[in-house]
This record gives structure tokens, C-alpha cells and sequence, in this order.
């Protein structure tokens, strides 16, 4: 061949090569990111580290996680009109909806006809847009209109302290699923929401785990479980009571969990905790394994991770043991994202709920938001464009005597009223976060002037009546059918 040709050829071989390199570039742009939702059962953000630096609960994954990703401060749930605070909530991760306007099934906690939100939720415009929906997590008190529609569901409760009882069993049923991924080549992307059975109660941890955190699985009501140095330190804000009853009669997470019944004394509370510890760390163990599959099959880099919790939960603070409360540690939940594009070792404030989930993954996916949805996409926190997506933000709980307690915070303030018992408890409490984050009650006996509830002290009279407004307009937006005993 003549040096002349040679070029040609050579000429032809940079164009079709060219070709094929815009062509996979085009491809690589093209391709849609994976999700992997982790959603635990009842779990306080301040177990973590993450959230507060002096717990001693290691979970070395989800710290991971947040540092090489985005942690949100203000991440909350809209509350519940029953006392599964579960259900309510997994309906508006389901559906984007807010609270007063879930299908029915959000309140009677079972499967009602199906409902034409049904077709609107997370694995519904999933399928739609292509990609492969795979769901594991417990069975019960959740949206079942909903977790049908996955294209696999491995439901089951887990509760207990061996791999097949466990949380090790939902993270077998991911492994699974992505090593089938594995075998048939698949290529459509995947949303994982990979949910837990624990550390909701029964805790019955692994005997390493229990070991670790100085914890025993409890069963004897007539004895107290043996104190232990191991165990977690009492948190900040615990109390032997609280000081007014919270308007639910024989309420089950205040009366009837296993291991604590309607105890509050410093062993029972602390070996609780440490059972929670106990199965919040078997939770990291686990997700690691699923991290690390992701990591090896080459998927990682491409996917975005949410960790978060339902709700959070009292176990001893403020001398509540459930999650049927309006406090921090209980209204607010770890929510944490890593993913393309998300800057590492951010923390923001993030004003979100749980709700805006939907519309956020679309968002991130590309795929249109459904005109049902109600809540907001948090893409914007994520670009680093904004640090919030609202000014104000509203809580419910309404399971037990009605209209129940709510809560509205904007910035620092936050407000909390108990209506309760037929008028015999009404109750008011207002906070400055930024002076009382764990919410200290004068039972606390702080020294610092604004740790305890500011309400009826005359300095705060003005601030108090900003957010009784701003709660009554928070109901009337949100169509909350209650008007507590001080609104018109
Ligand atoms: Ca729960």
C-alpha cells in the first residue's frame, strides 16, 4: 500500500473512531442514575454521630455516607393521624402528598380499594420511566396500594437477632437482587428502596452488638435489666416523666414495648437505648455489604443514596419512650445523600420533609413530577444553589385524644400545643432552638435563661403570638380539619 493511502485510511480510521467516541460520550450522558433508598424504622437522628458528635453508637458506613455527601439538619416528617406514626409516613414518602391529604389507607393502616394515588406513587412513575423497582422492608403499617407495584417486593418483618430473623435478611434480599442484575446483564436503571424492621421495638440485637453496648434482651416485666458501664449515657434531655400526660390513653410505644413497659428509671432506659444501638449498628453492618456490591459491580458512582428514617423516637427523652411526640428528636429525621454531582462533607439546613422525596428523585431522574405531588423537589439543596427550600414548617400528631398536638417552627423559634383529654390537658411550649436544642422544660433545671419553655413569660408574649398565627395558617394551608382551644 502507498504511503497516500495509508493516510486515507488513517483519515477514515480518526473519523469512525471519533464517531465512536461522541457516540459513548453521548451514551455516558444518556445514562440515567440508580437509587438506592434506605429507609430504617424509628430511628432519632442524635443516635448518630452524624448528629451528635458524643454518641457513642458507631456506624462507620452512614458516617461515610455523610461525609462524602450531603447532611440535611431540618429534615422532618408531617406527623400522623394515627398511632402507627409509621403509616402516614411511608404514604407521603409514597405519594409526595402532605398529611391531610393521604388515601384512606393512611389512617385505617390497611389496604382499602385501590386508590387512584396508587398509580401516582414512587414505584408507579418508576416503572413508567423505565427503570427497574425492586423493594424490600417490613410488612405491615406501611402503604400497600403502593409497595405492590415494585417489580420485586421481598417484604417481611425482622426483628430479631440472627441473620435469617434480622436486618442481615433485607440486605440479603438487595444482594440478591443485584447479583440477578448481575447475571442477566441488565442495563435499565434500578430504584432500590431498601428498608429495615429495625431498630424499631421488639430490639433484639445480635449477641456481639448486645454485648458491645452492655445490653440484655429484656423479657422479665417484673425485674430490672442489669446496669451495665457499657451502656449509652442517659441523653441530655431525659426526664424520670413528663411532666403532663401526652393525651394518648394505653398507648402501646408508652405502655407495652417489651423490655421497657411503662418503666422510665435509669437501667431500663439505658439498656433500651443500648439495644437500639445494638440494632442501629447491625443496620450499618449491613448497608455496607450492599455499598460495597455497588462499588464492585461499578454502579456506586452512578448512584444516589438517601439514608432516613420515618420518624424519629424518644427512648427516654423528655420521659417518653415512643415516637408519638413532637419533639427534635422525635419530628425531625436523619436524611442524609451521597450521589453524581453532590459535593462532599456539606451540611445543610435543608427545611425538607420527608414528602419531597418523590420529587426529588424525579427531578434527579429526569422524570416529570406528578401533578398529585405536593411537596418540592430538594435538587436545588443538592446543586448547592439553595440552602433551604421553605421558611416554615408544620407537625402533627393526632392519634390519640383529639385535636392532639401541634408544632410549627420557623428559624430558631418553634412552637409545640397539646389539646388533649377532652380539654383537661392544654398545654403550650415555645422553644429557641438556637439557645435549647435538646428543648429543655424547667423540670430540666437548666441555668441558661432561654433552656426552658418560653412560653408565659412576658418578654416572649409578642414572639408567642407570631407563631400561634403562623401555626393557625399552617392548619387552614395544610386543611387540617382541628382548631385547637385558643384558635377562632
Ligand atoms: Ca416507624
Amino acid at each position: 500500500m502507498k504511503i497516500k493511502d495509508h493516510r486515507v485510511l488513517r483519515f477514515i480510521f480518526a473519523i469512525l473512531v471519533g464517531g465512536m467516541i461522541s457516540s459513548c460520550e453521548s451514551k455516558e450522558e444518556a445514562k440515567r442514575p440508580n437509587f438506592l433508598f434506605v429507609l430504617v424504622d424509628d430511628q432519632s437522628p442524635f443516635d448518630l454521630q452524624v448528629y451528635d458528635a458524643k454518641s457513642i453508637l458507631e456506624t462507620p458506613n452512614i458516617s461515610k455516607l455523610a461525609s462524602s455527601g450531603m447532611v440535611f439538619e431540618s429534615a422532618r416528617h408531617m406527623g400522623s393521624m394515627n398511632g402507627a406514626v409509621c403509616t402516614p409516613s411511608r404514604h407521603m414518602i409514597m405519594t409526595g402528598r402532605t398529611l391531610w391529604h393521604l388515601p384512606p389507607s393512611a389512617q385505617f393502616q390497611k389496604q382499602t380499594d385501590p386508590h387512584p394515588l396508587d398509580e401516582q406513587s414512587l414505584p408507579a412513575v418508576f416503572n413508567r420511566a423505565g427503570y427497574q423497582t425492586m423493594r424490600t422492608c417490613k410488612a405491615g403499617n406501611s402503604y400497600p396500594g403502593a409497595n405492590r407495584l415494585f417489580s420485586v417486593v421481598k417484604d417481611a418483618t425482622k426483628r430479631g437477632g440472627t441473620d435469617d430473623t434480622g436486618s442481615a435478611w433485607h440486605a440479603e434480599q438487595v444482594l440478591d437482587y443485584l447479583g440477578d442484575r448481575e447475571a442477566t446483564k441488565e442495563e435499565d436503571p434500578f430504584l432500590i428502596y431498601f428498608g429495615f424492621s429495625h431498630p424499631h421495638d421488639t430490639r433484639d440485637g445480635t449477641p456481639e452488638l448486645l454485648e458491645k453496648y452492655g445490653a440484655v434482651n429484656h423479657k422479665d416485666e417484673n425485674s430490672l435489666p442489669p446496669a451495665n458501664p457499657k451502656q449509652p449515657p442517659l441523653q441530655e434531655n431525659y426526664l424520670i416523666e413528663h411532666p403532663f400526660f401526652h393525651g394518648h390513653p394505653q398507648l402501646r410505644d408508652e405502655e407495652r414495648v417489651s423490655g421497657v413497659w411503662k418503666n422510665r428509671d435509669e437501667q431500663t432506659v439505658r439498656n433500651e437505648l443500648g439495644r437500639e444501638y445494638a440494632c442501629s449498628e447491625n443496620i450499618d453492618i449491613q448497608l455496607g455489604k450492599v455499598l460495597q456490591k455497588l462499588k464492585d459491580m461499578g454502579e456506586l458512582d452512578n448512584t444516589y443514596i438517601i439514608y432516613t428514617s420515618d420518624h424519629g423516637m424518644s427512648i427516654g427523652r423528655h420521659g417518653l419512650m415512643g415516637k408519638q411526640n413532637l419533639y427534635e428528636h422525635t419530628w425531625r429525621v436523619p436524611f442524609i445523600v451521597q450521589g453524581p454531582g453532590i459535593k462532599a462533607g456539606q451540611r445543610v439546613e435543608g427545611n425538607i420533609y420527608l414528602l419531597d422525596v418523590l420529587p426529588t428523585l424525579c427531578d434527579l431522574a429526569g422524570i416529570e413530577i406528578p401533578e398529585t405531588v405536593e411537596g418540592k423537589s430538594f435538587k436545588p439543596l443538592l446543586t448547592g444553589e439553595k440552602q433551604t427550600i421553605r421558611e416554615v414548617q408544620y407537625g402533627v400528631y393526632c392519634g390519640g385524644t383529639k385535636p392532639g398536638m401541634r408544632t410549627v417552627r420557623k428559624g430558631d423559634w418553634k412552637l409545640i400545643k397539646y389539646d388533649v383529654m377532652d380539654g383537661e390537658v392544654r398545654e403550650t411550649q415555645l422553644f429557641n432552638l438556637a439557645e435549647n436544642p435538646h428543648e429543655y422544660l424547667p423540670e430540666h433545671q437548666m441555668t441558661g435563661k432561654m433552656e426552658t419553655n418560653l412560653a408565659g413569660l412576658p418578654e416572649y408574649e409578642a414572639k408567642l403570638e407570631e407563631m400561634e398565627a403562623l401555626l393557625l395558617d399552617q392548619m387552614q394551608k395544610h386543611d387540617d380539619p382541628y382548631k385547637l382551644w385558643n384558635q377562632e
